[in-house]
């Protein structure tokens, strides 16, 4: 008797079938530039090709592959905004946003991975760093050489980062920092961490920390239901001797470590938007291939509605993040107007990622479909970067210009 069960070789198959292409429903594309879509047919193709047909693997094994790293840094996934003179891309805005779309459509966490090291590590030492910082980090960060970090939030400190604990103390020649940080994306294997700690005066100061100076540990973070295929972790000084050429010298203060997360912030914007749509294209094809009740379930009136409301909230993620582009590009988005198209598009793409499981029944819980994967990593990427409700918090402040943390 036929079993209906795959055989394992049919399964890998299916997994590996990468058949997306974007729902464009207002036309958008003819806002894009030609360079603009050269960067985004060949990182589509790259994440079809070196993301797409592991990564439902990687994600059950909760298996953070290392060897991504160099090839984000080969196809120019890393530090996208920064001057080429420093190995980065020297692109706009706008694709750097396609980037990040693309990648996090394949997967959050391998988003996570690239953004981490373009807008956390790259950017503080681009902004805020010495010539000799520039020169002697970001090429390496450039190429997938090294591996960054970035150490905001504390066991204590998250939602409230200025109450951070971990300090420095000047030493003389050098500054000698205590503290632990938690939750960080890329830690475990991190070269390099830029690590926001208070010096003796309580005034917050970006330092460059390096794996390998004595008593300065990455212990990893297991059993996550979330962004598996990214590996999270603590970092732990005890005593650390950071040289005081590590310091970065451009900017202090909170607002240091958040002018990197509006950059970090406007990614993932993007970022989310690539989940929802990858959810809405598998849940568009799953209705007209599912047969119940004698027709295609995409014919009942229940199924439409829930894909005419996902094309509907995608094309205003779209039109919203084009719009944010291009105010990035001209040095004019605000934060609150970042806030805004975070906390919307993540949370829009939560729903499609509920709605797409709805529509795929039971198969929808499978590692054949990436929506379950792609729906348990959004719940990383909706408190990451800035919970739902401190955006909406950040917003309340900008409208009423009345602070409801202070
Ligand atoms: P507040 O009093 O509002 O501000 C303190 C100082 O900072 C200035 N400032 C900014 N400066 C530049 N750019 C910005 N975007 C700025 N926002 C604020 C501000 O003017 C002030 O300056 P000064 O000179 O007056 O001192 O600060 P607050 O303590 O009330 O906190 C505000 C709040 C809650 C909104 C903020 O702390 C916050 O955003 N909290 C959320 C924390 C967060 O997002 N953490 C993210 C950690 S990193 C991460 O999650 C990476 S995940 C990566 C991945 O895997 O993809
Ligand atoms: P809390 O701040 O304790 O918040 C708990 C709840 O209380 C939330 O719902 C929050 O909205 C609510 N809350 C808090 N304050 C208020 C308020 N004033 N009003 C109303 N509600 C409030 N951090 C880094 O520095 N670097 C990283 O690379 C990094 N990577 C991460 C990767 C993952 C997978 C995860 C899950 C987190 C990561 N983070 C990282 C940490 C992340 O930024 C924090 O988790 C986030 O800022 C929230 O902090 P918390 O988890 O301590 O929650």
């Amino acid at each position: 008797m036929a079993t209906a069960t795959l055989s394992d070789t049919d399964f890998q198959k299916s997994l590996k079938q990468d058949v997306y292409e974007h729902p464009d429903f207002y036309a958008l594309d003819s806002l894009l530039t030609e360079e603009h879509k050269l960067v985004r047919s060949s990182i589509r193709d790259f994440v079809k090709r070196e993301i797409s047909p592991f990564i439902e693997e990687w994600a059950q094994k909760a298996h953070f592959p290392y060897e991504i790293v160099k090839k984000f840094g080969n196809i120019g996934a890393f530090g996208p905004t920064i001057p080429q003179t420093y190995g980065g891309g020297g692109l706009d805005y706008i694709s750097y946003g396609i980037l990040m779309q693309e990648i996090e459509r394949g997967d959050s966490g391998m988003r996570s991975t690239a953004s981490v090291q373009g807008s956390l590590v790259m950017y503080p030492i681009y902004k805020f760093g010495s010539e000799q910082q520039r020169k002697k980090y970001l090429p390496k960060l450039a190429s997938g050489e090294w591996l960054g970090c970035f150490g905001l939030t504390e066991p204590d400190h998250g939602s409230n980062p200025g109450g951070m604990v971990t300090r420095f103390q000047d030493a003389g020649d050098h500054y000698v920092l205590n503290g632990a940080k938690m939750w960080i994306s890329n830690s475990p294997r991190a070269d390099v961490a830029v690590v926001w700690a208070k010096n003796e005066q309580g005034r917050i100061h970006g330092l460059i920390v390096e794996r390998g100076m004595p008593g300065f540990t990455t212990p990893e973070t297991h059993g996550k239901w979330s962004l598996r295929a990214s590996a999270t972790g603590e970092l732990v000084f005890d005593n650390v001797k950071v040289p005081k050429e590590n310091l970065l010298p451009g900017k202090s203060g909170l607002g240091a470590p958040l002018m990197c997360l509006d950059s970090a912030r406007y990614g993932i914007a993007w970022g989310a938007l690539g989940a929802a749509m990858d959810c809405y294209e598998s849940a568009r094809r799953y209705a007209a291939e599912r047969i119940q009740f004698g027709k295609p379930i995409a014919s009942f009136q229940l199924v439409q509605k829930k894909l005419a409301e996902m094309l509907t909230e995608i094309t205003k993620a779209q039109l919203l993040n084009w719009r944010l582009g291009t105010l990035m590009n001209e040095g004019k988005a605000t934060t609150a107007q970042i806030s805004l198209a975070k906390r919307n598009n993540v949370q829009i793409a939560l729903e499609i990622a509920r709605e797409a499981r709805q529509i795929h029944g039971g198969m929808g819980i499978t590692g054949e479909y990436s929506i379950m994967r792609h729906m348990m990593n959004l719940e990383s990427v909706v408190t990451y970067e800035g919970t739902h409700d401190i955006h909406l918090l950040i917003l309340g402040n900008h409208i009423t210009g009345l602070s409801a943390f202070s």
